[in-house]
């Protein structure tokens, strides 16, 4: 087996101290290994293949704290080698780099993560010095993030039987998340997301309990509970003087609903809301299925004057079609588009051509998945109406809505001062 230990002395103490570089290139190693040890990483060990790498790792003790994983190797190839690791108990962080293209590297990225490896980039090769540093400095955050998922999670003890209970007595609670002017960052409306917590359990995810809803026939009672919640909270909201629409998630499985429509009708009356300031999100995937009843709520939702949201566009099967036969009135493009897209060409072409398509469409356009600067001023370029995010909140009680609000101005400064000089924020 050709593997080896090189060691560095005498740099400054580095956030990596050891890895291993996986790679069928005597060439590309020895410039691997050149390059981390001017980085300071004391212990490199090196394999020239998958099966090597798997090898070493399990008699290495410590293990090493990176794998910098090539692709395109003979016998087991860098991708083999990751589902490998993803089936295994170790969990050492990665570093895909490549000579391929850059929507393969990538594409080899999300499939780790999604594997449950922690990856801290993925990259073209040849590696220059200060994109490794950059990736090695990586590391604390890896840590940070894994630690910050370590929240009371009751997901695996709820039933069915137990959702039933918790609707009928209001313990769904609704959280709101503002959606705002990407050019201002003024905010315009919030969507409403259900939320479940068992007293001194924690929460239930919520993607899992509206699954369970929806398999047990609950999605129609547990949606009619968020609705009331929402728009007595907008009504009180626009006594105070704060006009906000709300957008509200409906399931597919709701529009075959024949009373649907007169009862949303009925709710906004009932709080004096008109309905242009009530949008109704429909996550287009599952549309296809039950297009008949479907088609006729939605038209008569939109004959009364409420606002249709495509949600999640761009994850679905035939999301043109739906748009060309849905009167929609705004497109919600999928946060899997539009985080990171400054990073990534392919992503970036997808959003772009997605919010050109909507503006022709006279669609107003919302960006979910805005988790950074980059993301924000990526969609001011690209002319993005509404952006949704992190970045600008986490989903709040109505209850911390008016300070957000008024601490907004702030945090936009904040946020302005931290742009590039001519990608500002306007206001
Ligand atoms: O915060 P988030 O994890 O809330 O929500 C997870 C998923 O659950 C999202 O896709 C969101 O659209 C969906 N969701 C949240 N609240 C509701 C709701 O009241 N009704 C429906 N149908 N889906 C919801
Ligand atoms: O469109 P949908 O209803 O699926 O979107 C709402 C979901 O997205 C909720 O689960 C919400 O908590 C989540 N969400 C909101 N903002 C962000 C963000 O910036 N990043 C990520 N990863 N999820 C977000
Ligand atoms: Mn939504």
């Amino acid at each position: 087996m050709e593997s080896g230990i090189s060691s560095a002395g005498g740099v400054a103490v580095p956030p990596i101290a050891s890895l291993l570089v996986v790679d069928d290139s005597r060439v590309q190693r020895n410039h691997m290994v050149a390059t981390c040890r001017a980085l300071g990483v004391e212990l490199i060990h090196e394999a020239a293949s998958g099966a090597e790498a798997l090898v070493l790792l399990a008699s290495l003790q410590p293990l090493p704290q990176l794998l910098i994983v090539d692709l395109e190797m003979p016998g087991m190839d860098g991708i083999e080698l990751i589902e490998h690791l993803g089936r295994g108990p170790l969990r050492v962080p990665l570093i895909v780099a490549s000579t391929r293209e850059t929507i393969l590297i990538e594409s080899v990225q999300t499939m780790a993560r999604n594997l449950g490896l922690p990856v801290l980039a993925a990259m073209r090769k040849p590696l220059t010095p200060g994109a490794l540093q950059a990736a090695f400095d990586q590391i604390g955050q890896l840590d940070a993030a894994s630690a910050s998922v370590a929240i009371p999670d009751a997901t695996s003890k709820v039933s069915a039987a137990a959702l039933a209970r918790a609707i009928v007595g209001g313990e769904i609670a609704v959280h709101y998340q503002p959606k705002v002017d990407i050019r201002t960052g003024i905010v315009r409306g919030v969507e409403v997301l259900a939320r479940w917590n068992l007293v001194g359990m924690g929460a239930v995810r919520p993607d899992h309990f509206i699954a369970l809803a929806e398999r047990e026939g609950l999605i129609l009672a547990l949606t009619r509970s968020v609705m009331a919640q929402a728009m007595e909270q907008a009504a009180l909201w626009n006594t105070m003087g704060l006009k906000l629409s709300i957008a509200i998630n409906l399931s597919p499985l709701v529009l075959d609903q024949p009373t649907l429509v007169d009862e949303i009708c009925a709710l906004a009356r009932r709080h004096h809301l008109g309905a242009d300031q009530v949008v109704l999100e429909i996550t287009e995937s599952s549309l296809v299925d039950c297009m008949g009843a479907a088609l006729g709520v939605l038209n008569r939702l939109r004959l009364h004057g409420f606002g249709l949201s495509i949600d999640d566009y761009g994850t679905g099967f035939s999301s043109m079609q739906q748009l060309s036969r849905i009167p929609f009135t705004e497109l919600k493009i999928d946060r899997s588009f539009v985080h990171g897209a400054c990073e990534r060409n392919h992503l970036r072409v997808i959003l772009q051509s997605a919010l050109d398509m909507a503006h022709q469409l006279d669609l107003s356009t919302v960006a979910e998945g805005v988790e950074t600067l980059a993301d924000w001023q990526l969609l001011q370029e690209c002319g993005c109406d509404l952006g949704q995010g992190y970045l600008i909140a986490r989903p709040m009680p109505a209850k911390e809505m008016p300070r957000w609000i008024r601490q907004q101005p702030a945090r936009l400064w904040t946020l302005r001062s931290a742009a590039l000089p001519g990608l500002g924020l306007q206001t």
